[in-house]
């Protein structure tokens, strides 16, 4: 009796053949379709006498399992294959810098704010924020600033209105600097306080390196045995990660404010050959922040013992250092809102900064 082995042959050799899986379903429906060959010699087997239909019909549907597991594998071996292909077509680059969506920029100042935040962050530093119209408590008698410091006139300092007849001391103001959001927070919790205070500060000043609205950036330090060294350690690693120079001389000079005692300006290295202002090695320094061991009256007007806690802290100007390392020469530009100055002097909104890009 034939033992099907021709069609078995035929069969499998133009499933192995198949070029993709659209020829697989045709050799599928020719074999096994309702019309398929297969199918025919199954329906065949009717008019077959009974001796001969038991073995013809094992025979015919071991033929048609063979079929069907061949289809099967091809069908696998196809769909891999065209997976391999789209995999090997569609390969995306995950290090190509991605496209930015928008054509707007990130304002420098903001830039700026967002490097100080990586830098101090990866110091254990968090952020601290609060109101820009404040209490003289706040703005100027916690920070042992006397009743008659300069500072506190009205040349220099923005008053609010206050009620027909009242003392000057019960108007409010706006804040002169960040530091009474780090006096609400020696209130507010206990040591150890590890925060930076970037925000907006006022005023009553208008030239063309003053502007009556600027930013700062203060910080605080407050824990047991915190000394001058820890000030050192901690400004002279900022100046040198914000400029991104390893080497960048950093010098301590001693200077006066009434809430830090003793208190130092901190001086980088720089050269002015040329005409030019360049960061790093020279002859020259450059002021660039101001720093100090917290006053223990300050200290005990937030209610933190002196005998039990000290501290350090600074300040600085956010528009100075953001001309400095990014060569803006016009403080007035910043707050123009020219959008031609934000495209040439603004950042991409996807190239944040962190420890690798921009802030070191
Ligand atoms: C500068 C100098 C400084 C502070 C700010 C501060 C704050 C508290 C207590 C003590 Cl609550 N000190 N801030 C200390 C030293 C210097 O800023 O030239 N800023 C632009």
């Amino acid at each position: 009796m034939e033992s099907l082995q021709s069609e078995r042959e035929e069969w499998l050799r133009q499933i192995e053949a198949a070029a993709g899986l659209d020829a697989l379903e045709q050799i599928r429906v020719a074999a096994l379709g309702r019309n398929g060959q297969v199918t025919g010699l199954l329906k065949g087997l009717g008019s077959l006498p009974p001796e001969e239909r038991k073995s013809r019909g094992a025979a015919v549907n071991r033929l048609k399992e063979e079929i069907e597991a061949a289809l099967g594998a091809a069908k696998d071996r196809l769909e891999r294959a065209a997976l391999d292909q789209r995999l090997a077509q569609e390969r995306i680059d995950v290090t190509l810098p991605v496209k930015a969506e928008s054509d707007g920029r990130i304002h420098p100042i903001s830039q700026t704010i967002d490097e100080l935040i990586a830098i101090f962050g990866e110091m254990g530093f968090t952020v601290a924020e609060g109101p820009h119209i404040e209490d003289d408590f706040y703005n100027f008698t916690a920070l042992n600033i006397p009743p008659e410091h300069p500072a506190r006139q009205e040349q220099d300092t923005f008053y609010l209105m206050g009620p027909e007849g009242s003392r000057p001391e019960a108007r409010k103001v706006l804040r002169t600097h960040t530091s009474p959001v780090q006096i609400r927070t020696m209130q507010a919790q206990k040591p150890p306080i590890r925060i930076i205070v970037p925000g907006r500060t006022f005023r009553s000043d208008h030239d063309a390196t003053h502007s009556p609205m600027f930013h700062q950036v203060e910080g605080l330090v407050i824990d047991k045995h915190i000394h001058m060294g820890h000030l050192k350690g901690c400004l002279i690693e900022l100046c040198r990660a914000f400029f991104d120079i390893d080497d960048l001389p950093v010098r301590f000079r001693p200077s006066y404010f009434p809430f830090t005692e003793p208190s130092a300006e901190v001086d980088i290295g720089c050269s002015r050959e040329g005409g030019g202002l360049k960061i790093g090695a020279g002859a020259d320094w450059l002021e660039i922040l101001g720093s100090g061991m917290v006053h223990p009256k300050v200290l005990a007007n937030c209610g933190v013992d002196p005998a039990e806690y000290q501290g350090f802290a600074f300040g600085m100007g956010i528009e100075r250092i953001a001309m400095l390392k990014y060569g803006i020469p016009d403080l007035r530009t910043f707050y123009e809102s020219d959008l031609r100055w934000l495209r040439h002097y603004g950042f991409a909104a996807l190239d944040q900064p962190s420890l690798i890009t921009g802030a070191r």
